[in-house]
């Protein structure tokens, strides 16, 4: 289907609105079931008030059809017919400065318009269309502890296939004893358990690394939590018999493309190695919030390693491959490296677990508090360990302890809120600190490293006293 914007105009003397009759016929021509049958939607029309000029965004096959709907309009005056597309699809065909990843024809993809829409509708900060990734808009956070499917971040480096659940297979072979191939219905019919999971980007809150680093610029929002359900790894790995010269398991998505300065296309993949699988309650995910897997988020299963950044939870998984040395795929050794800078060396350390963080919900930039007292309430979460405490403190005042809300679930943030006085008028900062149990808190500042991952810098947010 094509869209098109239709630009119609007639001299005053011909304005059929001026005459009753005329008029009447015009609207049910018009009419959304009437022009349907010529093969039409009606997106939008309006008139321009005043000037006798009518504009019709309509959808159709082709031109044509477009033309031949609009004869009577010609002869009333004047007919335009402008070929015209979506935002989404302007920015998904490639408007954004960025690169656009070739795309792999192996697999079907989704309709990047498509994808960038649906994210746009559902609320979601779109930082770039192709790949689709956006993030979670903090406002939407408020509310219960898992987010709505449509507002989940999303972070992909390719396309996103569009894999059928009928034809899929998950492949687990490698060294093991008995390879297995298994269906979606082989995969939902084993043991499953159900896990709330705080997801983060290693990214998230680049944008506020400073000196600024390379790479996509989130703000604070690619993070979200949801319940997943599936069957635990280790299941999968005990029916298949990991041999003992077994060292990493790989796990594969179906999404490839190319990567500037890399021969060839590159798939997706992620390494564990196998003391990390048995210390990581890690999911073969195949259900979020009770729903199946969104296409975004990795349909028909995806990996979710709890309390690990993000990049571990590999989505769209086709493959599972057992090896006797560590993985060393482009995104475990080229990408996903804290590289700190120092003396003249750079010392590389791979990104593993989330870092402790507090998220302020509200109050948000910018708002007025009025009363005496602020309510400040956010999440926290932390990969290593159950989060102990988080403080807040207004203006340069005392740290006070706000109060832990809900049950604490192992690998899920946690809601926390605080009734804070405060004192004068005028623009003040507040911040919030989150610590967990193994005692790790947040730095003032961010611990910069080149490619920008794991910044939890304490978040600052001006308000006004009022
Ligand atoms: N197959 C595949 N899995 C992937 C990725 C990807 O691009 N392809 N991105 C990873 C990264 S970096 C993140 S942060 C999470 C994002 O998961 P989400 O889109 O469901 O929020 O998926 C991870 N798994
Ligand atoms: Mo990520």
């Amino acid at each position: 289907m094509g869209l098109f914007i239709v630009r119609h105009q007639h001299e005053p003397d011909h304005c059929p609105a001026g005459d009753p009759d005329l008029g009447g016929r015009l609207l049910t021509y018009l009419s959304r079931p009437s022009v349907r049958q010529q093969g039409i939607e009606v997106k939008g029309e309006a008139v321009v008030s005043g000037e006798h000029t009518l504009y019709l965004i309509l959808e159709a096959a082709d031109a044509a059809t477009v033309e031949g709907f609009l004869d009577p309009f010609r002869q009333a005056g004047t007919v335009e017919v402008l070929p015209a597309s979506t935002c989404a699809r302007v920015v998904a065909s490639g408007g954004c400065a960025a690169p656009t990843p070739r795309l792999d024809d192996a697999v079907p993809a989704v309709d990047p318009e498509m994808a960038t829409q649906d994210a746009i509708d559902a609320g979601l900060v779109v930082h770039r269309a192709h790949p689709l990734n956006c993030e979670t808009s903090v406002p939407a956070l408020i509310g219960g502890v898992v987010m709505p499917n449509a507002r989940f971040y999303v972070r992909n480096h390719f396309q996103i296939p569009d894999l059928d659940a009928a034809t899929w297979r998950l492949d687990v072979g490698g060294l093991v004893e008995r390879p297995l191939r298994l269906s979606l219905a082989d995969v939902e019919r084993l043991p499953s358990s159900t896990l709330p999971v705080t997801l983060e980007c290693a990214g998230n809150g680049r944008s506020a690394m400073d000196p600024p680093v390379p790479g996509e610029q989130w703000r604070l929002g690619a993070v979200s939590t949801a319940e997943w359900t599936g069957v635990p790894l280790t299941e999968v790995l005990d029916r298949a018999g990991v041999r003992p010269t077994a060292r990493a398991v790989v796990f594969r998505g179906a999404d490839s493309g190319t990567v500037d300065g890399e021969p060839g296309t590159l798939r997706f993949e992620r390494g564990l190695s196998l003391d990390d699988v048995r210390d990581c309650e890690a999911l073969l995910a195949y259900a979020m919030n009770g729903e199946p897997l969104p296409v975004a988020h990795g349909f028909p299963v995806r990996l979710v390693v709890p309390g690990w950044y993000a990049v571990a939870s590999v989505k769209w998984l086709t493959q599972i491959d057992v090896i006797d040395r560590p993985f060393a795929g482009y995104y475990q050794e080229a990408r996903y490296q804290y590289e700190w800078e120092g003396d003249g060396n750079v010392e590389r350390e791979p990104v593993r677990l989330q870092q402790v963080r507090a998220l302020v919900t509200q109050p948000r930039p910018g708002d007025v508090v009025t009363g005496g007292e602020m309510v400040v309430r956010g999440v926290a979460w932390s990969g290593a360990a159950p989060v102990a405490r988080v403080d807040v403190s207004v203006g340069d005042g005392p740290w006070r302890q706000a109060t832990l809300v809900g049950e604490r679930r192992r690998h899920s943030w946690r809601w926390w809120e605080l009734v804070v006085p405060v004192e004068g008028t005028g623009a003040t900062t507040l911040r919030a600190r989150a610590t967990d149990l193994a005692g790790r808190t947040q730095p003032e500042e961010n611990a910069w490293n080149r490619l920008g991952y794991g910044g939890n810098a304490i978040q600052r947010v001006e308000v006004q006293l009022g």
